[in-house]
């Protein structure tokens, strides 16, 4: 198989690479490095060292892992992207070059434009560029459970929903209400996949992923092969944040009252996922909503269980609510839908939560004097209302 990756320097990018090299697919990477810019703006860094995106690939053992291209491409350059794409004509293309945080995309109007039109023309030149170049690529593209919100009613795993208003039904796509223009940057490029498919008939997945944490994969087991791992309140998700939190010996913030409950998986699982997603392809044509998630917790279920983790470990963490910087609701119903994965045999999680946190803290602490430099980028400073 080969396939494209976008966003191939980030988070799930690498460690995405990494497993489909190491089970000899063929990878194209594209990325313009946007996060190591924007992280680097908030006076943050990778907990994990990492290397240049060269010395990262020099440094792939090359009995494990097959050989990688890469390009230096903002998706946003119709023209150089499309280049690429025709260049390869890979089977399938994975879309994770969206600006990826909540927080940053509230930080103001010009990040909430950036936002929007990075992520919505991104998907967009990716679609046009899959109806011209060859209509059968399969397109996996990385969405969000935030699209959702916390309704209060069981969330569907399913691209419509049938809906009675006035005693008259019809389909209607599964309803959204996302908390951030991050979010709602995912929600319109889902309504764009969905006319896409209705229009040209394009073959789509589109990935509906709770938060991730986690240090490692079963593929990254050196230094040179880390994955980039943030913490700070911009670019950081909250579990990955508790870790560190933890090393520090700094509280465990859990926003406002903790009762925020999320749908969450270990980076593990995320590769195990997708990559299992990419060998069992919707049909040609086919569009295929999936939510991406092993297990539910709250923000505070989270922090107890870090907390109580460190303790074992001999750190002494304690856990201090902080005013939640957000608008969302902190007690609510959360029942989501989860059947296609399972289908394909990612069951539950692979490993138990508090080992991962072990083996977390663990992967995190050779690093605290790199953690302490970046100690004030902790405290959430981005405020909704503001
Ligand atoms: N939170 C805390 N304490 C913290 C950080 C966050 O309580 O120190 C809370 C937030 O208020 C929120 C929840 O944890 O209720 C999740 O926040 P997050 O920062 O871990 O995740 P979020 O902003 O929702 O976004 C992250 C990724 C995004 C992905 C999304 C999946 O940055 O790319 O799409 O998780 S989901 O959350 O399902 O929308």
């Amino acid at each position: 198989m080969r396939t494209l990756i976008a966003g191939v320097d980030g988070y799930l990018g690498w460690a995405l690479a990494l497993r489909l090299l190491s089970k000899g697919h063929e990878v194209i990477g594209v990325d313009n490095f946007y996060t190591r810019k924007a992280v680097k703006e908030v006076g943050s860094d990778s907990a994990l060292p990492i290397g240049s995106f060269h010395q990262r690939v020099r440094g792939l053992p090359k009995d494990k892992f097959s050989k990688i291209a890469f390009y230096n491409v903002d998706v946003t350059d119709y023209k150089r992207l499309k280049k690429v794409i025709s260049k390869y004509k890979p089977d399938s293309i994975v879309d994770f070059a969206e600006q990826r945080s909540a927080p940053y995309s509230m930080r103001s109007r010009s990040t909430a434009a950036y936002t929007l039109s990075n992520n919505i023309v991104g998907t967009l030149n990716f679609i046009y560029a899959i109806k011209e170049i060859n209509k059968k690529i399969h397109f996996l593209k990385m969405g969000t459970m935030g699209e959702y919100g916390t309704p209060n009613f069981d969330i569907p795993e399913s691209t419509f929903v049938e809906a009675t208003i006035n005693g008259k039904s019809d389909r209607i796509i599964t309803p959204k209400n996302a908390g951030s223009w991050y979010h709602w940057s995912k929600v319109y490029d889902t309504d764009n996949l969905i006319f896409a498919n209705k229009v040209w008939g394009l073959t789509m997945t589109d990935i509906m992923q709770g938060p991730v944490y986690g240090t490692r994969t079963n593929d990254i087991t050196s230094e040179a092969l880390f994955t980039r791992f943030d913490f700070d309140e911009t670019w950081g998700t909250v579990l990955n944040r508790y870790c560190v939190e933890a090393v520090l010996g700094v509280p465990l913030t859990p926003y406002g009252s903790g009762g925020q409950t999320r749908a969450f998986l270990s980076l593990e699982d995320s590769v195990t996922a997708l990559s299992l997603l990419l060998e069992n392809p919707p049909p040609d044509g086919g569009y295929r909503t999936v939510n991406q998630f092993t297990e539910t917790y709250s923000v505070m279920e989270l922090a107890k269980l870090v907390r109580d983790k460190a303790s074992s470990l001999g750190l002494n963490v304690e856990i201090k609510s902080v005013d939640n910087p957000r608008v969302e609701a902190e007690k609510h119903y959360y029942n989501p839908e989860r059947k296609v994965l399972p289908a394909l045999g990612l069951k539950g999680p692979t490993k138990n939560l508090k080992d991962e946190v072990e083996i977390m803290i663990k992967d995190l602490l050779p690093y605290k004097s790199r953690l302490e430099k970046h100690k004030d980028v902790i405290a959430p400073k981005t405020n909704w209302r503001a």
